[in-house]
This record gives C-alpha cells, sequence and structure tokens, in this order.
C-alpha cells in the first residue's frame, strides 16, 4: 500500500466495468458533437500529445494566442460544449463533499505514446473543490508533486475505472502523466486512454 501527498484519495476500482461502459458510450456522443482537439501551448504553440474536448458549461482550451483559458464554446465548432452527463454530476456529488455542482468534464485523450508534463492546475478562480478524475482504459504512470516545483515526486498506477479524488493540500500540486502502458485495457477497442476530470471552475 503507498502513501499518497495529503489531500489525494486513490479509490481503485471505483466504476465497475458496465459503468465504465455506460461512461464510454456517453463521451463517445460528447465527442461526435465536440470533436477532440489538440491544445496548442501560450507562446510557443507548441501541439501537446494529448488530444482534449469538454462537456459541462465551460471546456478548458490553450492556444497560442489566447493560452489556457476556460471558454463556453468548442474552439474549432464554436459551438458551446454538450451537457455534463447526470452520471457524471452523480459521480461527483458522491465523491466531492461539496454542496457545488460540477461545471467542466474535461476529456484527455492519450494515445500509446502521449503523454503529459508536470503542471499545476490554477485556471479555475475557485481552489476549495476538489478535482475527481476517473481513468477509462489502458493504465497510466501518474506523477504528483508539491506545489512547488522541483519537490519530491510520487508515482503511481492508475487503472481504467479507478477514481482519484485532489482535494485540499494537493489541489494546487504539480502533477502529470509520464507514461501510457499500451494495450493493458480492452474498454477501448483501439487502445488508448481516457482520463476525465470533474472540476469546479467559478465561485459558487
Ligand atoms: C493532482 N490530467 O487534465 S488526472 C489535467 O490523467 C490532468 O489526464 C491528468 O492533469 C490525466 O489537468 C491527471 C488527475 C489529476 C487531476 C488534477 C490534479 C491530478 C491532480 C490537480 C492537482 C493535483
Ligand atoms: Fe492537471
Amino acid at each position: 500500500m503507498q502513501v499518497l501527498p495529503p489531500g489525494i484519495h486513490l479509490i481503485p476500482g471505483y466504476l465497475e466495468r458496465s459503468q465504465q461502459q455506460e461512461i464510454l458510450h456517453e463521451i463517445r456522443e460528447i465527442i461526435r458533437i465536440a470533436p477532440l482537439f489538440r491544445p496548442t501551448m501560450p507562446r510557443t504553440g507548441r501541439p501537446l500529445s494529448v488530444r482534449m474536448s469538454s462537456c459541462g458549461e465551460l471546456g478548458w482550451v490553450s492556444d497560442k494566442q489566447g493560452g489556457y483559458r476556460y471558454q463556453h464554446n468548442h474552439p474549432v465548432t464554436a459551438l458551446a460544449w454538450p451537457d455534463m452527463p447526470q452520471s457524471l454530476i452523480n459521480i461527483w456529488q458522491e465523491l466531492s463533499s461539496c454542496p457545488c455542482l460540477p461545471q467542466s468534464c474535461l476529456i484527455n485523450f492519450y494515445d500509446q505514446i502521449a503523454k503529459m508534463g508536470l503542471h499545476q492546475d490554477k485556471d479555475e478562480e475557485y481552489f476549495d473543490a476538489p478535482i475527481i478524475s476517473l481513468s477509462l482504459g489502458d493504465t497510466c504512470l501518474f506523477r504528483v508533486g508539491s506545489k512547488s516545483r522541483g519537490g519530491r515526486t510520487t508515482s503511481f498506477k492508475l487503472q481504467s475505472g479507478d477514481a482519484l479524488i485532489l482535494a485540499g493540500a494537493s489541489r494546487l500540486a504539480f502533477h502529470g502523466v509520464d507514461r501510457i502502458y499500451p494495450d493493458t485495457s480492452t474498454l477501448l477497442k483501439n487502445g488508448g486512454r481516457i482520463n476525465l476530470t470533474l472540476r469546479r471552475v467559478t465561485k459558487p
């Protein structure tokens, strides 16, 4: 059993296989309306290896000109983001211990070679609510550190169906995804990993 930094709670196997399949079906419907896009880094314009979409009232986007931000519309189609499925709202209410509603579900898609460098999630204007993360598909190696860059880090695997709660002292910790382990799940027919992060963005 691994000791996680304060405020991080891992619930291995939180979602049963049938629930994972139901959520995956809902995410596929969302992506049909709001296709995965590849965000680019502020200033450099360098593309991320992760492709993204969102549902809920706000979605996270990034590009060379505008930088990291939440906005009401998809950056390519300009349509409003699809509604957040009730199944995800229910999970937020079960795990978040926050009376507020989630405003955004960021959908990250990793192919076999995608990764995400160490970063902080600080584009929200409200940090009192936790972030709830759900993993679907191939296993990844996840890494979390402290609020300052360069501190000690802890690594652990996230598997399909796992839930992670990021609250309190860990809410502003540096974190990233070092690698995807190919062919470790049969949930996604073409492999890869989907991570969903449920978020409160504005002050309730
Ligand atoms: C720890 N996603 O979307 S989820 C992100 O697996 C992001 O796709 C990763 O980092 C992924 O911003 C990690 C778990 C996670 C999410 C937010 C955190 C861990 C966190 C915020 C603070 C500390
Ligand atoms: Fe993050």
